[in-house]
């Protein structure tokens, strides 16, 4: 298969905060890319995988819309798409398939620190200034609360200077933005990070097989991101303790040192992030010769 119709589309942002760790996972998964000379297409050299670039927002739409197969947004961007409910069938074209684990940030409802606050009540009859008026609507609903949504396209944390709103709901990551603009986070609508969304319509058995390859690479790539091989030397008598030590391991390998009968080798992988403190902890256990390595590839 290799005629434009059969090569899978995804939509990933073409300039912003997701751009590079897209591309980075993109590429981890082994896919080669070429740019357009318009820069809004990037060609697969070695897969048949293209991707389209645009703006953020953009993304649910068009794999909505069955223009591209798959789409790489942050949930924020997703559910205020879904819940938007402007697709023609009235219901979400497309489904997420899984999420990445990068872009994390939160919707959060935030006020001026003189804004008085005792929970989603206090919102009643107010007005808050969004760039996500859809989830901002549905969190009011949730609660039964009256208020004024105001859309602002961007710089959202200056609405209540400006006199326009009491209250904000905008996406916060270390929170110093809102530190900044003396505003205090109240409450999280959401929980975000970036996803691999798919559209409902049927695909091609070539395609959707393109999908669960990329899928199970992604999945692979994801688990040793974390993921360490570690080595180490260790009495005997130590071995359960220190593989109750290592974090996220599962049956270590065991080996005989020539020659010592005492001490044996220990080689685990790790599921987790392995810190000195961990080292420093194996080494009162009694581990020596200990050696962290970055895994590269894993296949379940
Ligand atoms: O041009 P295009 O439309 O594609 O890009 P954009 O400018 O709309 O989006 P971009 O690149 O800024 O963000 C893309 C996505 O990154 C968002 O949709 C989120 O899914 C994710 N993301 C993660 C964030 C943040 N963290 C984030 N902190 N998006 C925006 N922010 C902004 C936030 O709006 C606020 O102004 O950063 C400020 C708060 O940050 P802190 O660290 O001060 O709390
Ligand atoms: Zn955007």
């Amino acid at each position: 298969m290799d005629t434009a119709a059969d090569r899978l589309k995804i939509a990933v942002q073409k300039s912003g905060r997701l751009t590079e760790q897209t591309m980075q996972l993109l590429e981890r998964c082994g896919l080669k890319i070429r740019k357009s000379k318009d820069q809004l297409f990037c060609y697969g050299e070695n897969m048949p995988i293209d991707l389209l670039l645009v703006r953020d927002d953009d993304i649910p739409g068009l794999v909505g819309e069955d223009v591209c197969d798959l789409g790489i947004a942050g949930l924020n961007v997703i559910e205020e798409k879904r819940l938007n409910g402007t697709f023609e069938s009235g219901q979400t074209p497309f489904h997420e398939l899984r999420q990445l684990g990068f872009g994390e940030c939160r919707l959060s409802l935030a006020a001026p620190e003189a804004q008085e606050w005792s929970g989603p009540q206090s919102l009643e009859g107010r007005r808050i200034a969004t760039s996500y008026p859809a989830l901002t609507r549905d969190y009011l609903d949730r609660n039964g609360v009256n208020a004024d949504v105001v859309y602002f396209s961007g710089a959202v944390e200056i609405a209540p200077r400006l006199g326009k709103a009491e209250f904000i709901s905008d996406l916060v990551s270390t929170g110093s933005t809102l530190v900044a603009n003396q505003l205090v986070e109240l409450e999280t609508l959401l929980d975000s990070q970036v996803a691999l969304i798919q559209t409902n319509a049927p695909l091609s058995d070539a395609k959707q097989e393109w999908i669960d390859r990329l899928l199970q690479r992604m999945e692979g790539v994801m688990q040793v991101s974390e993921s360490k091989y570690i080595m180490l030397h260790a009495p005997r008598t130590a071995v359960a303790e220190i593989t109750r030590i290592l974090p996220g391991s599962e049956a270590p390998t065991i080996l005989p040192l020539e020659g010592i009968d005492d001490r044996v080798a220990v080689h685990a992988v790790c599921r987790e992030n392995v810190f000195w403190e961990t080292l420093e902890s194996l080494k009162a256990a009694g581990a020596s010769s200990m050696l962290v390595l970055p895994v590269e590839k894993m296949l379940a």
